[in-house]
């Protein structure tokens, strides 16, 4: 009986803790109800000289009928990545960090200039061009997506990232 208390409020702390995703499932009952998320595109800046942070780019496709929510992600070698995003406050540009991001189900986020970025700090050797460094994303459901980091010169992303109304694809 006891016991039975115990375990059934160590429980409530638990899911309270992740009650964001616990009502995103509520209603499903599949068992292994994972979130199909793909990650393309993903690539980080080398440190400029002099500069103590870089910043990272990548695109999270959803392609599941549930939210997806990164909470934290790490890059290989690096001591801290924090999950920024720019915006526009009264005609200034400003960046701020924010605690997650969301992707709705079946639908993509692009870490992109201008929008939600990694910026990435702290390097325990340099980051130096053409390296891959492994990137683990963390999302709210206990979720973990591993993938490699194409580190890119300040140039290749400039060139890449010119601002486009159209899809610069094929
Ligand atoms: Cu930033």
């Amino acid at each position: 009986m006891m016991t039975k208390l115990c375990f059934s409020m160590a429980s409530a702390l638990v899911f309270s803790f992740f009650s964001s995703s616990l009502a995103a499932h509520a209603g499903h009952e599949h068992d292994a109800d994972v979130a199909e998320l793909e990650v393309t595109n993903v690539q980080v800046r080398e440190f400029l000289p002099a500069s103590s942070s870089s910043v990272g780019y990548l695109t999270i496709i959803n392609h599941s009928g549930t939210p997806a929510t990164l909470t934290k992600a790490t890059l290989e070698g690096l001591e801290r990545v924090e999950i920024h995003e720019h915006s526009h406050v009264n005609g200034m540009m400003k960046m701020q960090q924010v605690e997650s991001v969301t992707i709705k189900a079946h639908e993509s986020v692009s870490f992109q200039p201008g929008g939600y970025h990694l910026m990435v700090f702290d390097p325990q050797e340099p980051l130096k061009v053409g390296q891959e460094r492994k990137l683990t994303l963390y999302f709210n459901d206990g979720n973990r997506l591993f993938t490699n980091a194409q580190v890119v010169s300040l140039e290749a992303q400039a060139a890449q990232s010119k601002p486009s109304k159209h899809h610069a694809h094929h």
